[in-house]
Parts: C-alpha cells; structure tokens; sequence
C-alpha cells in the first residue's frame, strides 16, 4: 500500500516526551496486554475503545449521537456532538490536554473534573492505546467555534495541536479516525459487522436515548440503535419471541452512594431464565456481586409479598430457581472504580455493590408489586408453579437416582469409559449413532478417550422443563456420563472429563444434533463452557489422494491447496459421515491430539448466546426461518 511517511517534526526530548514514546513503544511491543489479542477481536477492541469514550460523554448527558463508519479504505472514523476533547494546555505537562489524552497511557481519567468516568472498555485502556497500534490517527475537535486538529503515526504526533479553522453552525463534537496497523494486525483489517452491530445494539440499549449508527462502506450496510426506553426496550426485545406474564417491565433506576443503580424485568411463560447484567455497560458474564444483590432481593422481595398476602402458607417457600423461572431480566450498574474479577475479567467484585442493588430492588419491586396486584398474583402463580414442577422433578430425579440412573456409580452400559481416573486427563467423545460410535470405539486411545454414542435425536431442552428432560433416556445418559448432575444438585467438581468434545457428522442431521447438544449445555451446564470444558470435533470433510500421497481437507480451501499440490488426477472423496471412516482414519484425522484440532466453546456475549438459542430452539417459528435465512451461507458447506 502507497503512504507518505510524515516525520514528526524535530523533537524535542525532555523527560515526559522520554516517558510518552516509552509508554507507546510498550503497547506495541506488547498489544495483548492492552487489547487481549490482536486478531478481529483486538481489531473491534480498538473501535470499541474509540466509541466507548464519545459513550462517556454521553453518559454525561453532553452527548446523544455517534456515527462510527468503516470506510473502504478501512479507516475507521468516530464522530460524536460531545463538548469536545479539550485542547488548552494540561498544567502539568505543559502540552495540550488532547495530546496527553491521545499519547499518555491511561490519562483520560484525569479529565473532566468531577463526573466520574463510567465506560471506559474491558480493560478501560484509552484512546493513546488504539493511537499507538494505529499507522495513523487524526482527531479533529469542533469546540467554541473553532476546528482543532493533530495527527499521529504510530502514536507519535506529526506536529501540535492546530486551530486549522472555524465552525459556523454552532456544532461541536469530537472525531477521531484511525487505520489499525497491519505490522501489528497482521491479520488485516477484518472488522465483522454484525459482531459490531450486537454490541452497538447493546450499548445503545444500556444508554437511553443515544443515538449510535454504524456504517460499513465496504459492505454498503449500515445500522441505527436508539432506544428511549433503554434496559426496559432491551427486556422487551429478549421477551418479543416470548409471550410475556405482565405487559410492561418492571422498572427501577437509583443513584446509590455506592453506584447508580438500573433494573429492568418481566416475566414470560417459558421455563429458563434470562438475567444479564452489565458493570459499567460491560456484559459481565460471569456475574458478580451485582447480580447476588439482585438474586436476594427478588427472592426474599417476592416471599415476602406471596406471604402476607397469604400465596403461601406453614413453612412453603418459593426458592431462588423458582423466583427465576422465565424471568427476563437487565441488571446496570455504573461506578467509578470497577473491580473485574476471574480469568476473563467477566466478574464484578466491588462488595458495596451487592448491598446497593439489593436495597434498590428490595424497595422498587417492593413498592411495585403493591401497587399493582394483578400482576403480582400472576408473577406469584408462575413461581408457585415452578415450585411444583421443581418438586415434581426432584420425585423423578430420586426416582432414577434409586434405579441407578443418575450417579457415576452406575455408569450408562453404553459408555465406553477410558482407563483413566484423573478428569483433568480423561476425554469424552459424545459421538451421534451407534455405528460412528463403533469406529471412535476401535479408533480411540482407551487410556484416556471415553467414547458415549447417542441415538437419534435428544431433546429439544430449550421447550422442555427439568423434569421432563430426566424422562429422555439420551439426557440422563449423558448426566451420568458427565458425573455433575444438574439443577440445584449440579456439582462442576465431579465432572468426570475436562475435555468435553461433540463429534457428529458434517450434514444436516449432524449440525442439528449438534446444535440440540449445545443448547443442552448452554442451558442446564453453562459453567461448563464458561470454564472451557466443551469442544466440538473437527472432522475432515475431503480426502485427496495421488498414488501413495494422501491429504486430508477440512475446509474448501484446504481442498483447493490439496488439488494444487497433487494435481488434477488427485482421486477427491467427500466425507458426509463418521461412518465412512474407519477407524484409523478417524484417530488420524479427528480424535489424535497430535493431529486433530477442536473447537473450543466459548460464550463472549450472553445476551448474543442467549437470543441464538432462543431463536433457533425456541417456541416461536418465524424467527428460526429468518435466522437460518440470513445465516445460510455460512452453514451450507454442513448441509451438501
Ligand atoms: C474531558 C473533558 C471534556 C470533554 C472530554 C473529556 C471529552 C472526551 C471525549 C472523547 C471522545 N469524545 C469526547 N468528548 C469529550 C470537556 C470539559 C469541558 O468542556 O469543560
């Protein structure tokens, strides 16, 4: 690519110029620690740093629009209508503040005085971070009728800040551009639209009535988030496939000394829950003392009313799962220090937190179920029939428990179990049909490969209760399997095997059961993908052979490779099956650690995870045709 380098003009090195290009220099020698990875998800970190401070502004009610465009050129520009970063000169470093903010690590905290900084990304990293990784920035502020523009490569400015013109409509704002540097995103400049969009969806849900656009000028598509209800329109968006128990959410918003506080929920008439909480427009996935506060308070809240006003009696209660079958829920917080606990920072740890939420929503439902009675009997009927259909499921689960269906004592007779005792080393390769069962049997490494073939279909879970889930043979099988339970019994230490891995055939039937697998563990065993226990298999989908070369493809390209290296003449079969592997086959291409590779789950966003689910295993069918429409391309290499 053609550029003109712009040398920055002679410096002069003191001290704190000394400190800026050191500090700079770090975030590039090092990019994971400021933006985790420097693949696409470091890449969106980046436009997310950006458009997290023009969000600050906003959540300081100086701002309500910003526009974020991609262009074809990859530049990615961030316009908002805030005051303006300031450009007088910052008193201590006797620069302008805009040159600290963009060259100083960690320095936009320091501005603003009073009004604390409530966004600030997932590691809260600024904007000098992206300038530093970018090949070049440019910020332009619109301020007291004047155009204030720098310039920077690679972090470093080309010159000072310079008044390089007037405004005259009176507008003010701020916009910062910036191509990401290919010597460190080496990948290139791969930004996802639709991963963008979800999470400007989400942030223009957690901030009321701002306006965030996202244009994509290399796709030609571009997309508006505004929702003046904020967290109520986003439970009603989670609830719209749903048929909801009360009409409008519940709704409470309180400025706690410990944090401002923000709940939003209503009740649908499915079975699972919904609760997302955020920490400073953060999904924190994990959850944290927020969502504690959260989950007592509803609980002891609505106990409290379902007994004086006499749905329970003797010694009844309703329990926390009770409470939280089919609620929909948003908990927000802001605060000013945000602790981020556990191994992907997905969990809030500030301990005042959880007091605050808790007498926020002890008060707001409190008063709430009061003043509206038939919408508290509703909601107090749904838990009270929760209550019986957990009894219901505890009778069934002792039931099995006592035939010997449950417990690891009684392995399933269909698991082929591994010699191995130590689940830190032992794999479980869930394998659809008996037959492809049969070669993973013969093909695996029995000291540590346990093989569990399941027939036909399993449950739809995402329709179905707990109890009528322990009915089907295949779900119980693969409980007892597994060694963890479920429910209110789940126990995540007695997993029996750390590698958790889903092998099925690449055709239609194969992604469907897959996908029923997945909605199983997302639902009833989320923590075991949220600590990194679920795998899919990859298996080949092509072999190329030529005389006695032989290549395994897993992908077109890999085909397209394999036909180049070994000629046209190259005999090409097409894998559709396990089964049409034997079992040598499928050791070497799909089950050797050596060789193979797994796709691990992960959960990056609960609210995205959750609306997946519910739309492709949910009760409502519009919405699974749109989805399997506007998604077609990307699965038809599964369903040839
Ligand atoms: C600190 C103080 C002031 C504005 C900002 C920061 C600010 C930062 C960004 C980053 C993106 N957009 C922004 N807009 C504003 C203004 C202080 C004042 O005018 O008194």
């Amino acid at each position: 690519m053609a550029t003109t380098t712009v040398q920055p003009k002679a410096p002069s090195y003191d001290a704190s110029t000394i400190q800026v290009l050191e500090g700079l220099e770090a975030v590039r020698r090092r990019p994971g620690m400021y933006i985790g990875s420097t693949d696409q998800r470091g890449l969106h970190h980046l436009v997310r740093e950006i458009v997290d401070n023009s969000v600050d502004e906003a959540l300081g009610g100086h701002c309500d629009a910003i526009v974020c465009r991609i262009g074809r050129d990859n530049v990615v520009t961030v316009t908002d209508n805030g005051r303006g970063i300031p450009v007088d000169k910052h008193p201590k470093m006797n620069t302008s503040a805009l040159e600290v903010i963009m060259t100083v690590l960690h320095a936009g905290g320091k501005f603003g005085g009073g009004g604390y900084k409530v966004s600030g990304g997932l590691h809260g990293v600024g904007a000098s971070v992206v300038n530093a990784l970018s090949e070049w920035c440019r910020v332009e502020v619109r301020r007291s009728g004047k155009l204030f523009r720098q310039e920077y490569r690679r972090g470093v400015p080309t010159g000072p800040v310079k008044n390089v013109g007037k405004v005259e409509d009176g507008s003010h704002g701020t916009t910062t551009s910036f191509l990401a540097d290919e010597q460190i995103f080496t990948a290139g400049h791969d930004y996802n639209f639709d991963a963008l969009a979800q999470w400007f969806r989400e942030t223009a849900y957690l901030t009321k009535g701002l306006r965030l656009t996202l244009i994509d000028e290399r796709a030609d598509r571009e997309m508006t988030f505004f929702f003046e209800g904020g967290i109520v329109s986003f439970v009603r968006h989670l609830n719209r496939n749903r048929t909801a128990v009360h009409e409008r959410p519940f709704y409470v918003q309180r400025d706690t000394p410990a944090c401002l506080v923000e709940v939003a929920l209503q009740y649908n008439d499915s079975y699972g829950e919904s609760t997302h909480t955020f920490a400073n427009n953060i999904n924190t996935i994990d959850g944290g003392t927020h969502l504690s506060g959260f989950k007592s308070a509803l609980t002891r809240t609505i106990n409290e009313y379902a007994r004086r006003n006499g749905f329970l009696k003797g010694d009844e209660i309703l329990s926390g799962e009770d409470v939280r079958e089919g609620l929909t829920a948003i908990v927000s917080v802001k605060l000013a220090e945000p602790q981020f606990e556990g191994q992907t920072k997905g969990k809030l740890g500030n301990a005042e937190v959880a007091g605050a939420v808790q007498a926020v929503v002890n008060e707001g439902l409190g008063a709430y179920l009061q003043e509206n009675p038939q919408v508290a009997k509703r909601i107090i009927e749904k838990c009270i029939n929760a209550a019986r259909a957990r009894e219901a499921a505890r009778k069934a689960r002792e039931l099995v428990q006592r035939k010997g269906g449950l417990d690891s004592f009684s392995l399933p007779g269909k698991l082929a179990d591994c010699t191995e005792r130590d689940p830190a080393r032992a794999e479980l390769y869930i394998v659809e049909g008996d037959s492809a069962g049969g070669t993973a049997k013969q093909g695996r490494d029995r000291r540590f490969q346990a093989i569990l073939p399941l027939r036909g279909k399993i449950l739809n879970v995402e329709k179905a209760r707990l109890d009528k889930m322990l009915q089907n043979n295949e779900i119980r099988t693969l409980i007892t399997a597994l060694g963890t339970s479920v429910g209110d019994q789940f126990d995540p230490s007695k997993l029996r095997y750390h590698r958790v891995i889903i092998m099925t055939d690449a055709d239609v039937d194969g992604s469907h059961i897959r996908t029923l697998l997945l909605t199983f563990f997302f639902r009833h065993l989320e923590q075991l993908i949220l600590d990194g226990h679920v795998f899919i298999a990859q298996p080949p989908l092509y072999r190329v052979r030529a005389g006695k070369e032989e290549i395994w493809a897993y992908d077109e390209e890999q085909l397209k490779a394999a036909r180049a290296k070994l000629g046209e003449k190259a005999d090409v079969q097409r894998y559709k099956g396990l089964g049409e592997m034997n079992a040598d086959e499928l050791w070497d291409t799909t089950m050797d650690p050596v060789q193979r590779t797994l796709m691990q789950i992960n959960i990056d966003d609960g609210v995205a995870a959750d609306e997946t689910f519910d739309m492709l295993m949910g009760a409502a069918v519009p919405p699974r045709k749109k989805f399997i429409q506007t998604h077609a391309r990307e699965v038809q290499n599964l369903d040839v």
